[in-house]
């Protein structure tokens, strides 16, 4: 191999040493041992080099994605219309309004509020769950379509974001009692972590969040997003979106539930998956 050349491996390569942290001065070294002349060298170093555009990252996978082309002002999903209150490209992030009825809210609260247990979380050594002090809430899970009000919810996310419901995880609802918060985390799954295989073997990994507010607290308890200096207000009916087409922070989705100042909030919590979740 020509070893003036600057092929898109070794863009590649040299890309990776710098995010690694490699100093250029190392670099530099490595690659004069390794026949390049000095000049030429540096120049790739510096971007400044011809040679074909590097290989971009994975192309993105099709998401959950509601139909809001000709930025409408409500969408319908199945058999309810619902407000389109705010948008954002990069990351996708939907902020819906209305998209469940106050008597839904207070029926799936009065579903879940008997099998409240404090909230765990994944354990990414094991796999297995834990109680975790970054999350003060209670919750519960309701298996997909455990009873006609789920099902009925769940098909009218199904509609809103164009995913099938068999690709969906079962609604999770969380309370969260003055104080409560649960700390900025991502909702992916890391694959690289030990103990994830059999959870990512249950309907692969999690492409999108949508947290639904079953009750208006009131004060505190937005969903945050740290990444973007953006809080979403818990109002009672509305639901936040958001997509990740990659299990990386730069994706942006760092998000978190602000501590409740006054008064309880209770969210439902749907996460869609890559594949059929059973
Ligand atoms: O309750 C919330 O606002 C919230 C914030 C962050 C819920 C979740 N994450 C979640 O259920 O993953
Ligand atoms: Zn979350």
């Amino acid at each position: 191999m020509n070893p003036q050349v600057l092929t898109p491996e070794l863009r590649q390569w040299l890309v990776e040493q710098t995010q690694a942290g490699c100093r250029h001065e190392e670099l530099l070294a490595s690659m004069r041992a390794s026949g390049w002349s000095d000049e030429v060298a540096r120049a790739a170093l510096q971007g400044r080099a011809q040679g074909p555009v590097p290989p971009q990252p994975p192309p993105a996978l099709r998401l959950p994605e509601p139909a809001l082309s000709g930025s409408p002002s409500s969408v319908l999903a199945g058999d309810r219309r619902v407000q389109v209150l705010l948008t954002l490209q990069r990351p996708r992030l939907v902020v819906f309004g209305g998209l469940l009825a106050d008597d839904e809210c207070d029926l799936l609260v009065a579903a879940a509020a008997p099998r409240m247990a404090r909230s765990e979380t994944v354990v990414i050594q094991s796999g297995g769950n834990e109680i975790n002090p970054a999350r003060t809430s209670e919750g519960m899970f309701f298996g997909r379509g455990e009873i006609p009000l789920c099902a009925r919810i769940e098909a009218r996310i199904a509609a809103l974001l164009q995913w099938p419901v068999r690709n969906g995880e079962g609604l999770q609802v969380l309370h969260y009692r003055p104080g409560a918060e649960y700390k900025p985390h991502h909702d992916y799954f890391d694959p690289a972590e030990p103990g994830m295989g059999a959870v990512l073997a249950r309907g692969g990994q999690r492409l999108a969040t949508l947290v639904i507010y079953l009750n208006t607290p009131e004060r505190g308890g937005a969903t945050t997003f740290p990444d973007l200096a953006l809080e979403v207000s818990p109002i009672k009916g509305n639901a936040v979106f958001f997509s990740y087409d990659r299990p990386q922070a730069s994706t942006r989705t760092l998000h978190g539930g602000a501590p409740v100042l006054a008064g309880d909030k209770w969210v439902a919590t749907k996460w869609l998956r890559e594949g059929e979740f059973n």
